[in-house]
């Protein structure tokens, strides 16, 4: 096994668990990943958690595997990254990184396409890609466009410079820094914050803001009339406005 998976009081964690190659991605990996990914679309999961093995998050596509596998890397882009990538996108489900070291390459775009993203002291990024002679991919260019703006997306990820947790907290790429020692259990307690929110709010709130970023104003304003119309729908809407009534009547 190469992730670890554990699954505590509605969190499921993923630990990417292959420490000695800085949690590359290998066709195992992915595997791996893809099964977590539905197991966490069940009920009983309201939020997830990810994070790496050891020093690094991940060190993205295994260049050692690169060159045994047989496949061209559109083709591992197809079968293997994008799948995960538009299944964790679409989770109903928040997810929080717990960026514990360097992400580089695709270990970046995975780390961006999470909902929030708690670094350690000792985290960084690195685009990787241009060392190579490669393109960002794995949802890189897509975040970390919308993240930073143009401007600074295309000067960093040309540059491959590594960023340190400190900057990336100033640029707005992460959410939080913390003590490396605390990196985990921040994201635990922020993954538990957000599953213990009422109803399908913070899913529907997902679904709403990744539609803004495509969309135009009109088809927002129907899809929030539409998703907020679900939203009161759950028994959580009449509940929670109850209970605020009660207390303040
Ligand atoms: O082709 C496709 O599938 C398309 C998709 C592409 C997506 C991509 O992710 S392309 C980018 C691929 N990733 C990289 O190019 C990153 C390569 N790694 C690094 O640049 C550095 O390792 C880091 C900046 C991440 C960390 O540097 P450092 O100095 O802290 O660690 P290190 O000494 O370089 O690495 C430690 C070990 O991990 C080392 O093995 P060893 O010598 O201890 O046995 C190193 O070989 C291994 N390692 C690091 N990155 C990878 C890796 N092994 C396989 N694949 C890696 N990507």
């Amino acid at each position: 096994m190469v992730l670890d998976v554990r699954h505590e009081d509605g969190i499921l964690e993923l630990t990417l668990s292959r420490p000695e190659a800085l949690n590359a991605f290998t066709v195992e990996l992915h595997g791996e990943l893809a099964s977590a990914l539905k197991l966490a679309r069940g009920p009983d999961v309201r939020a997830v958690v990810l994070t790496g093995a050891g020093r690094a998050f991940s060190a993205g596509q295994d260049l050692e595997e690169t060159l045994t596998q047989g496949t061209t890397p559109g083709e591992r882009l197809q079968r293997f990254y994008n799948p995960n990538l538009r299944a964790l996108r679409a989770l109903e489900k928040p997810v929080v990184a717990a960026v514990n070291g360097v992400a580089a390459g695709a270990g970046v775009g995975l780390a961006l396409a999470c909902d929030v993203r708690v670094a350690s002291e000792r985290a960084s990024f690195v685009p990787a890609f241009i060392a190579i002679g490669l393109v960002p991919d794995a949802s890189t260019s897509w975040f970390a466009t919308q993240a930073l703006g143009y401007a600074r997306a295309f000067e960093w990820l040309t540059s491959n410079r590594k960023l340190p947790a400190a900057e990336a907290l100033e640029w707005g790429l992460v959410h939080e820094v913390v003590a490396p020692e605390d990196t985990l259990t921040r994201a635990r307690e922020r993954a538990a914050e957000l599953a213990g929110r009422p109803g399908s709010g913070v899913a529907m709130t997902k679904r709403l803001l990744q539609a803004a970023a495509e969309g135009d104003f009109d088809s927002q304003l129907e899809l929030e009339r539409q998703l907020q119309q679900a939203a009161s729908e759950d028994p959580a809407y009449a509940e929670q406005v109850s209970a605020f009534l009660a207390k303040s009547g």
